[in-house]
C-alpha cells in the first residue's frame, strides 16, 4: 500500500552533480552534458559495482555570463553552449531514467542576471512594462540607497543606475538583479518555467535560496546585531523569510503534483529546523535542506542533538534530508578528516546514508575528496576575490573530479577551469574502484544495503545512547526489518553503553568496516568497536 511513505524522494539517494566539475567531454576544460552522460555507469549502471544512487540534482547549466558561476541565469529554458544543448540536455535525461536515476533542475528564481531580457527591458526606462519585475526605488530622501540592506556576497545590497536615476535590489552581486515576487506576471513567467522542464520529463527541482523570494513591502531597515561583515551584521526580519512565501509553495507543490511523482527540495538562506519546519511538508516543499547539520563539529553527541531537532520539529507529511557538503561549504573531510580522512569519511558516509531522512551526495565525496588549493590568481568566485585572504571564497569546493591518474585526471584532455586536487593521482575514481577498502567501495557498499533494507530507507529512528561520547549508536525499525547503527566517531577503541535494551541479543552483521558480512555477535546493553568502526546489523 502506498500511504505516501514510499514516495521515491523519500527514500533514494540523490547526488549533486557541478556540472563544470563533473567531466569535459570536448576538452575545453568545462564539464558539460555529455561529460555526464559518459560517467552515467558510474553512478548506477544497475549493479552494485556502480555507486547506486537514485537521483541527480544538476546545478545550474543555463545561459549565463557565469558572474556567479551559473547561479545568474541568462534564460531559464536553454542550455549554456559549455555545457551542450537542449537536445543534449533531452539525450542525458533520457540515458538517466534508462539508468533509474531521476533528475532535478536548478531553479534560481530569486534574482536573474543582469543579462536576462527581462532586466535588459526593466532597466531601459521607468516606464518599460517589465520596469516592476525587479526592485526599483528611488534614493533616500537624503541621499543614497533606499534602506540598510547588505548583499550575502558583501556591500550594499543595492545598486544605482544612472540611465533611469533609480537603485535596483540584489540579494548577492549587482550582476544578480533580484525578481519581484510580489508582481502576478513575475510568478507566471517563472511558473511557466517549472512547467517548461517538467514538459521535458524532469522529476523536480532544488530551488535556489527559496525563503529570499519576498522582501517586506515597506522596506524597512533590518535592525543591527553581532557580526563581521555587513550583512552578517544584522537581524534579517525584513529581506528574507516573509509570510508570503507559504501561498507560492502552495502554488508551486500543486504544479509539481499536476505532473505525477515531482518533487522539489528547498535551499534556505540561514534556514534552521524550526524555521525549515514551516516550510515543508503537506502543501509546501517537499525537503528542506537541513544545514544545521553541516554546521555541527566532529562529534556525535552534536550530531545526535542536530537529529533530534530535526525530528522533533517534523511538520506533517515532512521528512528529514541531510547533506554534509554541496558547491557553498566546505568539504566535510576537509572540516572533519583531521589525521584520519579515510577512516573519517567512512564514519561520516556510513551515518549520513542510514539516519532517518533522504541523504544527499556532492560529487566527489564518494572518493574523498578535500578543498583544493586555488592559487590567488586562479579565483574564480567573487566572495573569494572580494575576501581573500580571509575567505577564499568557494573554487576549493568545484575542483574537478578526477577520474584517474592520467594528466588532467581523465576530466579533461585540455587545461581544466580550476586545478585538479594536487592529490589526484591517489585520490581518483580508477583508484578507488579497484581497491576494496577505498571510501568508494564503501559508500557503493553502503547505499546498496540501504536500497536492501526498509528499515534504512523508512524506518523510525530511535537513538539508543542519551549522551554519546564515542560514537552513535541506533535503531531503525519496520515491521518487517530492524537495522541496528554503530558508530565509533574516534581513534581509540571504544565500548558504547547503551541506554536501553536492545530488541535481540544475537546480531549479524550487515556491512561493517571491521566486520565481515553475516559475522553473528550477542550483545547485552554495550557494544564493543575498535577505532573508527562502523558496524550495521540485524537481528538473527
Ligand atoms: O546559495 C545561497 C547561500 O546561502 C550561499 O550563497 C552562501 O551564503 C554562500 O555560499 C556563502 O559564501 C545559493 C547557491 O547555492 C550559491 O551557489 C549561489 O551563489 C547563491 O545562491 C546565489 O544564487
Amino acid at each position: 500500500m502506498n500511504n505516501g511513505f514510499s514516495a521515491w524522494w523519500r527514500e533514494g539517494v540523490f547526488y549533486q552533480i557541478y556540472p563544470r566539475s563533473f567531466a569535459d567531454s570536448d576538452g575545453d576544460g568545462n564539464g558539460d552534458l555529455a561529460g555526464i552522460l559518459a560517467h552515467l555507469d558510474h553512478l548506477n549502471d544497475g549493479t552494485p559495482s556502480s555507486l547506486g544512487i537514485d537521483a541527480i540534482w544538476l546545478s545550474p547549466i543555463y545561459p549565463s555570463p557565469m558572474d556567479d558561476m551559473g547561479y545568474d541565469v541568462a534564460d531559464y529554458c536553454d542550455v549554456h553552449p559549455m555545457f551542450g544543448s537542449l537536445a543534449d540536455f533531452d539525450r542525458l535525461l533520457a540515458a538517466a531514467h534508462q539508468h533509474g536515476i531521476r533528475l532535478l533542475m536548478d531553479l534560481v528564481f530569486n534574482h536573474t542576471s543582469y543579462l536576462h531580457p527581462w532586466f535588459q527591458e526593466s532597466r531601459s526606462s521607468r516606464e518599460s512594462p517589465k520596469r516592476d519585475w525587479y526592485l526599483w526605488r528611488d534614493a533616500s530622501p537624503r541621499g543614497g540607497p533606499p534602506n540598510n540592506w547588505q548583499s550575502v556576497f558583501g556591500g550594499r545590497a543595492w545598486e544605482w543606475d544612472e540611465t533611469t536615476q533609480q537603485y535596483y535590489y540584489h540579494m548577492f552581486l549587482p550582476q544578480q538583479p533580484d525578481l519581484n515576487w510580489r508582481n502576478p506576471a513575475v510568478r507566471e513567467a517563472l511558473y511557466e518555467v517549472m512547467r517548461f522542464w517538467l514538459e521535458r520529463g524532469v522529476d523536480g527541482f532544488r530551488l535556489d535560496v527559496v525563503n529570499a523570494y519576498f522582501k517586506d513591502a515597506l522596506f524597512r531597515d533590518n535592525p543591527p546585531r553581532l557580526g563581521l561583515r555587513g550583512y552578517d551584521r544584522q537581524k534579517h526580519l525584513y529581506d528574507k523569510d516573509q509570510p508570503e512565501l507559504l501561498e507560492v509553495y502552495a502554488q508551486m507543490r500543486q504544479i509539481l503534483d499536476s505532473y505525477g511523482e515531482r518533487m522539489c527540495v528547498g535551499e534556505m538562506l540561514d534556514g534552521n529546523p524550526e524555521r525549515n519546519a514551516r516550510y515543508c511538508g503537506d502543501g509546501k516543499l517537499h525537503l528542506v535542506f537541513d544545514f544545521n547539520f553541516t554546521r555541527q563539529p566532529w562529534h556525535p553527541a552534536a550530531f545526535q542533538r542536530a537529529v533530534l531537532r530535526n525530528e522533533a520539529n517534523l511538520p506533517p507529511g515532512g521528512w528529514p534530508c541531510y547533506t554534509l557538503s554541496n558547491h557553498d561549504i566546505s568539504r566535510h573531510l576537509s572540516r572533519y578528516g583531521g589525521r584520519y580522512p579515510k577512516e573519517r569519511a567512512k564514519v561520516a558516509a556510513a551515518m549520513l546514508l542510514t539516519l532517518r531522512g533522504t541523504p544527499f551526495l556532492y560529487q566527489g565525496e564518494e572518493i574523498g575528496m578535500k578543498d583544493g588549493k586555488i592559487p590567488y590568481a586562479q579565483i574564480q568566485d567573487p566572495p573569494g576575490k572580494r575576501y581573500y585572504p580571509f575567505y577564499k571564497g568557494r573554487d576549493p569546493v568545484r575542483t574537478p573530479i578526477p577520474w584517474d591518474n592520467s594528466q588532467g585526471g581523465g576530466f579533461t584532455t585540455g587545461k581544466p577551469w580550476l586545478p585538479l586536487n594536487s592529490d589526484y593521482r591517489q585520490v581518483n575514481v580508477a583508484a578507488q574502484r579497484e581497491d576494496p577498502n577505498s571510501v568508494f567501495s564503501f559508500y557503493r557498499k553502503l547505499i546498496w544495503a540501504r536500497k536492501a533494507s526498509s528499515a534504512l530507507r523508512r524506518g523510525a529512528f530511535e537513538a539508543l545512547i542519551q549522551r554519546p561520547r564515542d560514537g552513535l549508536a541506533y535503531l531503525r525499525q519496520t515491521e518487517e526489518q530492524t537495522v541496528l547503527v554503530a558508530l565509533n566517531f574516534f581513534a581509540l577503541p571504544a565500548t558504547l553503553q547503551l541506554d536501553r535494551p536492545l530488541p535481540s541479543q544475537k546480531w549479524r552483521t550487515l556491512l561493517g568496516t571491521h566486520r565481515k558480512e553475516d559475522e553473528e555477535i550477542s550483545l547485552d546493553r554495550a557494544i564493543p568497536l575498535e577505532p573508527h568502526e562502523v558496524w550495521i546489523a540485524t537481528p538473527r
